[in-house]
């Protein structure tokens, strides 16, 4: 351990003489300088070469980026509440943040990932992790929207999670902390043997991508920390990382960093498929929820699903391997052929890489070194393909390029650097500022990486941008990776905190990408979709307005008879079938947010009028030159009056 701490320190102080030196030959070197602008520089009007779509973290969201310019071009909502587009404030969204918890406006996005058809990105969807409250989200591109969320039951931390198989089969779902599976009142201290994990397999459906928990694995108390697919020869299984197969419950930092190898958890999906086929699972009641957002009605449902199907790992021989990996495990990646499987060790200066023909030999030939709760463990050296040795200090994750190389970050010594696979050398290193995270080469989760650029996400900027108080923004480098050296290209700040991204050429989503909603397809159930069905209904103290609007006004735009004590339910479709000419609309006193919406689209937000008096509302997106003139009165009278509803549009 000391002698570990030793060759640690020295080679951060050696890593940081080295950054610093790099760091004022890039401030000397002019010409350099400007060859990257020119290669970042997107000109006004000219479109990027590439989607990135960067997870928020602790924003619970998914921000938009082209790269190489490192333009911000959209914040998806996803499991955090957005008054920018009403999500999680109008009624048709509320839904989506149903949970078993109640309704949970807010999450913890880790990990991005495109949809794959035979090992490739299809740009249908992107699938992403809440880590908090444990969920899965689908974004469906054609609209950039949150289509999707389904809870992960028997699950907490849900963070080796959401990673697609090769051709989309599944999304996997990993625990980080292992739980009493079922939840139960037990003392923390009997942790050991009786907390488990949980894996997940969630299944798409392959015609509209549909989501439905498929079935789980149970596992060791260990904790399950990240997760990629085989591809290739190795499609058919996923890989999880594990910390903590020391089954600690407290002062993890030392208690979970006691045994020298955890392991890489080996899972054969198609087991799995026969297993179940077989009937070899149990089904446990569960309780969770399953979003659905409909584009037709322009309306989320939620429904609660009560049972899961579960295979027990110690009792299934073939279903999983347990492979020795050093030093706590963090990242676990896999090359686009599908043969190595890369453990980034966060404790470690070096990478181990294991060979699935080997693991697949060592199978074969029933050769263990031991057993963990009934599950096989491999020997280190039956599955090692090779070290990459001193190549930084806490390395955490590996991308590839499709040249035969791997780019892996450091968190301590705050690099990315390339090695060679087959090999193992080290051929490059590039400082990062500071403390890289995950990186992303588009593609770089599939068989067919486009290597042109690699993006670093870093979790400490300090003295990169302009202060901004206490807090300051994290940040992305963009690397040109085309050369046999890496050029550091363009910093650009980022929204919340980024882990993983996913990147993805334009061509492949942008013609697909959908302007306006169809008004004569709208089948939501408060649409009105022409001037004539416009009216305001009162139910006892519930009032529904049934209303439209298009440049520049709303119809009706006088109400009255509205008394204090009514729930006023504004339904509000935009007539409009132009692209980019969303309408917004809000309400004074209204405790929820503006509703911004898109041509053809009926949405709905609920006020509560508190107050007597004649009160404005207004439309909040800039449409025209007659925007400010888009407005309206509702009149609300005592509750004990006896005023008619009345409603109008250009009438004295
Ligand atoms: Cu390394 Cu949550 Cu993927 Cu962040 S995790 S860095
Ligand atoms: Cu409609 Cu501004």
């Amino acid at each position: 351990m000391n002698k570990f701490r030793l060759v640690m320190i020295a080679t951060l102080v050696a890593t940081f003489l080295f950054v610093g030196c790099n760091q004022q030959g890039k401030d000397s070197s002019g010409a350099l300088a400007s060859s990257a602008a020119e290669k970042v520089y997107v000109a006004p009007g000219e479109h990027d070469d590439f989607y990135a779509f960067i997870s928020g973290g602790f924003s619970g969201q998914l921000s938009v980026y082209g790269l190489p310019s490192g333009r911000l071009f959209k914040v998806i909502p996803v499991f955090s509440q957005d008054a920018e587009k009403a999500w999680g404030y109008n009624e048709e969204t509320k839904p989506m943040l149903n949970t078993s918890h109640g309704f949970v406006p807010w999450d913890d996005s880790h990990h991005p990932d495109i949809s794959q058809t035979n090992g490739e990105l299809d740009g249908r969807f992107v699938f992403i992790n809440g880590n908090n409250t444990p969920r899965i989200a689908k974004i469906d591109l054609s609209v950039f929207e949150t289509t999707e969320i389904i809870e992960i039951p028997n699950s907490a931390g849900n963070h080796s999670s959401a990673f697609v198989t090769e051709n989309t089969e599944y999304v996997v779902a990993g625990t980080r902390f292992s739980v009493p599976i079922p939840q139960r009142d037990m003392p923390i201290n009997e942790y050991k043997g009786n907390f488990q994990g949980s894996l997940s397999f969630i299944s798409v459906d392959p015609e509209d991508g549909g989501m439905d928990l498929s079935f789980q694995i149970l596992m060791p108390g260990f904790d399950y920390d990240l997760a990629h697919p085989g591809r290739g020869a190795s499609h058919g299984w996923m890989f999880f990382s594990t910390y903590n197969s020391e089954e600690s419950h407290s002062l993890m930092e030392v208690n979970a960093s006691q045994n020298d190898k955890d392991f890489i958890a080996a899972v054969n999906w198609k087991k799995a498929e026969e297993y179940i086929n077989e009937g070899k699972f149990k089904t446990m009641p569960a309780n969770y929820a399953h979003n659905v957002y409909d584009e037709e009605t322009h309306t989320a449902t939620s429904t609660m699903k009560k049972e899961v199907r579960v295979l027990d790992a110690s009792e299934l021989p073939g279903l999983v391997y347990l492979l020795p990996t050093p030093k706590s495990p963090h990242g676990c990646d896999v090359n686009p052929t599908g043969e190595y499987i890369v453990g980034n060790g966060k404790l470690s200066s070096d990478l181990t890489v294991h060979s699935f023909a080997k693991m697949i030999d060592a199978i074969e030939s029933e050769k263990f070194d031991g057993e963990a709760y009934g599950i096989p463990i491999l020997s280190f050296e039956d599955v090692l393909a090779g070290t990459v040795k001193q190549a930084g200090l806490g390395p955490l994750h590996t991308e590839f390029d499709g040249q035969g190389n791997g780019y892996t970050t450091f968190f301590i010594s705050s690099e990315v650097v390339k090695w060679k696979v087959g090999t193992w050398e080290v051929v490059d290193r590039q400082p990062c500022y500071y403390s890289v995270g995950h990186l992303m080469i588009p593609g770089g989760n599939s068989r067919k990486p486009y290597g042109k650029y690699v993006v670093a996400m870093n979790k400490i900027t300090k003295d990169r941008y302009l202060p901004t108080g206490p807090e300051v923004t994290q940040s992305a480098q963009l690397y040109d990776i085309s050369g046999e050296k890496m050029e550091l290209l363009l910093d650009f700040p980022t929204v919340g905190e980024p882990h993983y991204a996913a990147g993805i050429p334009a061509d492949l989503i942008k013609e697909r990408s959908k302007k306006i909603y169809s008004l004569e397809e709208n089948k939501h159930k408060y649409a009105t979709t022409s001037d004539a069905n416009v009216r305001v209904e009162r139910n006892g103290n519930e009032v529904h307005i049934y209303m439209t609007m298009i440049r520049s006004h709303f119809n009706p735009d006088n109400i009255e008879g509205i008394k204090v004590g009514d729930k006023v339910y504004f339904h509000v479709t935009n007539l409009e079938q132009d692209y980019d000419v969303p309408h917004g609309v809000s309400m004074i006193g209204a405790n929820t947010s503006e509703l911004l919406i898109m041509p053809g689209q009926t949405e709905t937000f609920v006020w509560e009028p508190k107050q007597v008096g004649v009160w404005p509302f207004y439309c909040t997106d800039f449409c025209s030159a007659l925007h400010q003139e888009m407005q309206g009165y509702v009149r609300v009278s005592p509750a004990n009056s006896d005023l008619e509803l009345s409603w109008s549009l250009g009438e004295d």
